[in-house]
């Protein structure tokens, strides 16, 4: 049987051989394919009387056998070697710098959203949320706008179909509802912002249908005007990258709020661009006031304990008044040319200590 031990010693060195799956493959088929050097000895055994079977039939399909599993051996070998070779030639090198040239860039909303998140966290703000469709009672009630109120045509709302329990449901028109559901599951003290998408059935120059905006409430046994106006002139000072701001107050009326107060900013408008900080011009920032009693009460704050402020202004008009964008409409066209042109790179993130905006 020397054919058959020559045989096994040379396919056994070609499988060891076989440098890729495609080689191994073609030493299985020469010999375990139909025509392969062990399909036709194993042939041999019908003709072979029952002496010659029994001696050389357990020999037969031991090298059947044998070569058989050294394939399969040499398969995963060969498997493994390939994965290894592919692992390597693909790796990726992730302490690399990005792709030198992103194509995405920020949003100025974002920016500036990211930009005021930061000055406030460093004030020891917390961001609160809430959804865009409210109850109109979180929206208005709570807020001392009850139904036959004369602010609520001021907001001109957009309502959406009565609930089966008779509960309305609407797209808030302001992130007050936000500072509700904060006080209803929350104790004082309280120091949160509320920045989001607000809605009102608006559209020109100035307004859009969807707009933004951010509002700030502090609820403590002490809180007063004064920390309201060091709390707004801090925050001026950061986000306007000015080192002395004036401001200058107005009595105003909002239901929820009670005194109100809207600051203006001092201003430079003499040369045809904004200068912040000095000049003989004033800049409108946004509403105030300590938070109505009423309010505090109606969201589960006793009212004799507790006492806060709250302000709130537009994020898109922040955004127009830092970075010089004229028009509103253009922040929700998707024109991917006024998206660069702003040019904030998404890995440039707005911290106080590495720099707002720069
Ligand atoms: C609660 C209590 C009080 C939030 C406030 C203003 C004044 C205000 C507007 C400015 C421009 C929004 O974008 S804008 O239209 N906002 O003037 N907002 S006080 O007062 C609150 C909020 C929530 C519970």
């Amino acid at each position: 049987m020397s054919d058959v031990h020559s045989l096994e010693r040379d396919l056994l060195a070609a499988i060891a051989n076989a440098g890729d799956e495609a080689a191994l493959e073609e030493v299985r088929v020469s010999a375990l394919g139909k025509k392969g050097s062990i399909s036709e000895l194993l042939k041999t055994l019908g003709g072979m009387n029952a002496e010659d079977r029994k001696q050389k039939g357990p020999l037969i399909n031991g090298l059947r056998d044998k070569v058989s599993g050294a394939i399969a051996a040499r398969k995963s070998e060969l498997a493994l070697a390939a994965l290894n070779a592919r692992l390597q030639a693909e790796r990726v090198d992730v302490t690399l710098p990005a792709r030198p040239e992103p194509r995405g860039s920020i949003h100025p909303v974002s920016q500036v959203l990211d930009e005021i998140t930061a000055i406030f966290a460093d004030l020891g703000f917390a961001v609160a949320e809430g959804p865009d469709v409210e109850f109109d009672d979180y929206n208005f009630t709570k807020l001392n706008i009850p139904p036959d109120h004369p602010a609520r045509q001021m907001h001109d709302t957009f309502y959406l179909a009565p609930q089966a329990d008779d509960s309305q449901h609407l797209l808030r028109t302001h992130t007050s509802p936000v500072q509700v559901r904060t006080m209803l599951k929350q104790k004082p003290p309280i120091r949160v912002i509320a920045p989001g998408r607000t809605y009102r059935v608006d559209s020109d120059a100035t307004h859009t249908p969807m707009f933004h905006q951010l509002e700030a409430l502090v609820i403590d046994e002490q809180t007063n005007l004064g920390h309201l106006k060091w709390v707004v002139e801090e925050f001026c000072k950061a986000f306007f990258e000015i080192d002395t701001v004036e401001l200058r107050a107005r009595p105003s009326f909002f239901p929820f709020t009670e005194p109100s107060v809207e600051w203006d900013m001092r201003c430079d408008r003499s040369g045809g661009q904004t200068i912040f900080g000095t000049g003989h011009d004033w800049l409108e920032l946004g509403g105030s006031g300590m938070v109505n009693p009423h309010v505090l009460e109606m969201c589960g704050i006793d009212p004799s304990r507790y006492q806060g402020f709250a302000f709130g202004f537009g994020l898109d008009r922040m955004a127009m008044l830092k970075y010089g964008a004229p028009d509103l409409r253009p922040f929700f066209e998707s024109d991917i040319r006024w998206l660069r042109h702003f040019g904030f790179a998404a890995l440039d993130i707005p911290t106080l200590d590495g720099g707002l905006s720069r």
